[in-house]
């Protein structure tokens, strides 16, 4: 017989001196509903196997993969009927998890997972990989033994939208960088990767019909280093790895400023017909593209048809913030030429909140990336029937220093420890922007200041898991003495994982 837990809240140890949490109550983010069955634990074995058929087949795979190295088991992926010991991914949701939620019942004998969907399957994977010990995500062989404790959990996100940004214009991140980036976000279930594609100090994306953007553009960065480009090979391949761990990119060109280094690549793109040197300093607000001129938007049609066919998710985000060189009117007459064009593509429209002046209709994404919470153009946008993105730059802004001694970041926004960016609800935060107009939650990494991937984690880690959960759990959930004792369990995860994250000071780390 199992107690019914609800939520985080009523899994915090209730008092000073806890237990060490046991792996049921350490999930990042909380589940829905968590029934532990004391006394049942599953143990994974030499001669387990691995029941995945059909479409089930590539998140168990993906699971394999997680699970042979550390274990050293050969963990076969079979599509046979369950065995004592195995574990079985089932698409059968009961018709009531959603697209993304799943069901994780462990007993004695087996671990079953059920969704609906293998997005469901694969977050459904990363609970399990939680409830192992944290030695699992080790890359050699560990001892073991491979626990699981008892009980049953059923879950599905608050949102529907979880993401994670890469500014890869400021500094480059190569192919590698950014998979390391996606492996480690999706152990906390975000479902979308905004890639910053292009901004004053480099252009990343090969644009065939514009191949300076790249070569050109794409050859520096902040500081002056290399910089680079993905070729859209690169892009593809990227968008694919994300698409099996249930990532939809969403990537953006930014305009018409942050344009610096397309108008250094061609010439005619600037009113005065003179292309501007390479920036690799950290000021914004400086470039334009030049509004009046036809081949403006020849460039902008361009970019966007071909960046529109190698993406198969939804959403292109067109920028728009920081426009200071862009008058208000040559800004709306801008955005009103090139809102028909993502739309001709087949995109839905995504932009940081600025361009909501533009006055896009229906489904069109606005991203908050205010210090306040609130802004005068979101309750027009909301009646429009947007949908709003919130990422608050005091909250949610993974580039802004912890406190006052790190290294690392800026902090225009201010500081934003753990409990920081932990302690808002993303449902209630705007005014005027009610709960059903929210799309979800994003936490942007902007790397002015970040060259590589150790910078990125220190930065990322652990902020990145408050916002995540901010985004999958329940709002009756929510409680930062709970988290941040989840959260403490994360630590050896992350450290087996090779991720050398913040040590926050909030956060009572074993
Ligand atoms: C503001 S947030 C920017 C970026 C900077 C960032 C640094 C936003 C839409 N624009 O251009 O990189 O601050 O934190």
């Amino acid at each position: 017989t199992g107690v019914l837990l609800s939520g985080a809240s009523a899994l915090a140890p209730a008092v000073a001196a806890p237990e060490p949490p046991s792996p049921m109550n350490s999930v990042v983010p909380a589940p829905t509903e968590v029934r532990a069955d004391q006394g049942t634990t599953f143990e994974l074995a030499e001669g387990s196997s691995i029941n995945a058929a059909g479409a089930a087949g590539p998140v168990g795979d993906y699971l394999a993969g997680i699970l042979r190295p550390s274990t050293g088991y050969p963990l076969p992926v079979t599509g046979e009927d369950p065995s004592a010991g195995d574990i079985t991914l089932r698409l059968d949701d009961g018709g009531d998890l959603g697209p993304e939620g799943y069901r994780l019942r462990v007993t004695a004998d087996e671990v079953a997972l059920s969704a609906g969907t293998p997005g469901g399957l694969f977050n459904g994977v990363q609970t399990l990989r939680q409830l192992l010990p944290a030695a699992v995500e080790r890359d050699e062989v560990q001892p073991g033994p491979w626990t699981v404790p008892g009980g049953e959990i059923t879950d599905r996100p608050r949102f529907g939208h979880r993401a994670a940004m890469l500014d890869v214009a400021r500094h480059f991140f190569g192919v590698d960088e950014v998979k390391r980036y996606i492996d480690q976000i999706s152990l906390y279930k975000i479902n979308r990767l905004h890639l910053h594609l292009s901004d004053d100090q480099g252009w990343r994306i090969q644009i065939n019909s514009w191949p300076r953007l790249a070569t050109y553009g794409g050859s520096t960065e902040v500081g002056g280093g290399p910089g680079g480009y993905y070729t859209q090979q690169d892009y593809t391949d990227i968008v694919e790895y994300a698409a099996a761990r249930n990532i939809t990119v969403v990537p953006e060109i930014d305009l018409p400023g942050h344009t610096n280094a397309a108008l250094a690549s061609y010439a005619e793109l600037n009113c005065d017909g003179v292309a501007p040197p390479l920036y690799t300093g950290i000021e914004v607000g400086f470039s334009s593209l030049c509004v009046g001129k036809d081949i403006t938007y020849e460039f902008v049609d361009d970019v966007i048809r071909e960046l529109a066919a190698l993406t198969p998710g939804p959403y292109l985000h067109i920028g728009g913030d920081e426009a200071h060189s862009t008058t208000e009117e040559d800004y709306k007459a801008f955005m009103a030429k090139v809102l028909p064009i993502v739309q001709k593509y087949g995109k839905t429209v995504v932009g940081w909140h600025e361009y909501a002046k533009a006055g896009a209709e229906g489904d069109a994404v606005v991203q908050f990336w205010g210090t306040t919470n609130s802004d005068p153009l979101l309750p027009g946008a909301v009646a429009r029937g947007n949908k709003v993105l919130v990422s608050p730059a005091n909250k949610s802004y993974l580039d802004m220093k912890y406190d006052e001694n790190t290294p690392l970041g800026l902090k225009w926004a201010g500081y934003i420890e753990v409990a920081d960016a932990y302690g808002w609800d993303p449902g209630s935060y705007l005014q005027g922007v009610p709960e059903e107009s929210v799309l979800g939650v994003e936490a942007p990494l902007w790397s002015e200041t970040l060259e590589n991937s150790d910078h990125i984690e220190f930065m990322a880690f652990p902020r990145l898991p408050a916002i995540a959960e901010l985004g999958w759990s329940a709002a009756g959930s929510h409680d930062w003495e709970a988290f941040r004792q989840r959260l403490a369990a994360q630590g050896p995860r992350l450290t087996a994982l090779g991720v050398d994250f913040y040590r926050s000071p909030q956060v009572p780390w074993t």
